[in-house]
């Protein structure tokens, strides 16, 4: 009987519930460049229920050419954006790839967390914007 069932068990049941929910969230990663302002570059990516960002970029490279990243693990943070598309952040110069999140209501979010931790939602448009601090 469903009443007996424990709940963590009943969730895993029950249509539509998260731990069933098989469908990807689409959302897009737009490379843009503060420093140069050269034209941006649109990709379509997706993530599992609560996949993180950084898995959905790994699938886009994996299935785009066009898509290239590297990272760096922080013993503190974990992984920090290095490079896009060969481009790299150099402290020399005091560039980096900041993580921006434009919400389907056009506001732009500055996530404080990075690649490993940011979760994204439907409808994101996650920018990786080459600039200054
Ligand atoms: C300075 C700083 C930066 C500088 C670092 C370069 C520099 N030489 O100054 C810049 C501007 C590049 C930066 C960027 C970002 N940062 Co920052 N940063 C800091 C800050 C203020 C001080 C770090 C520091 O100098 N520590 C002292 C030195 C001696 O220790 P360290 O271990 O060598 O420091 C290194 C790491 O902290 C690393 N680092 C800095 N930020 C981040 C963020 C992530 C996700 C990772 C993995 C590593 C990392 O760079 C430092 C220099 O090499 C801290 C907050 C604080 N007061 O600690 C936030 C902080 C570490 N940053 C944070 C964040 C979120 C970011 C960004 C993701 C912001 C964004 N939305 O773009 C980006 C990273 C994007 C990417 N490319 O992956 C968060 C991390 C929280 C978390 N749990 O993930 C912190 C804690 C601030 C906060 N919001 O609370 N950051």
């Amino acid at each position: 009987m469903a009443t007996l069932l424990p709940a963590a068990l009943l969730l895993l049941l029950l249509p539509g519930s998260p731990a069933q929910d098989s469908t990807e969230r689409s959302f897009s990663i737009v490379v843009s460049n503060s420093v140069t302002n050269a034209p941006s570059r649109t990709f379509k990516a997706s993530v599992p229920f609560r996949g993180i960002l950084l898995g959905g970029m790994r699938r886009l490279q994996d299935s785009d050419d066009g898509f290239r990243f590297e990272y760096k693990e922080d013993v503190n943070y974990g992984p920090f954006l290095e490079s896009v598309n060969e481009l790299a952040g150099c402290p020399d110069d005091r560039t980096y790839w900041e993580l921006l999140v434009k919400k389907p209501n056009s506001q732009v979010l500055r996530p404080d967390v990075g690649i490993g931790c940011y979760i994204p939602s439907a409808g994101d448009e996650i920018i990786l914007n080459f600039t200054k601090y």
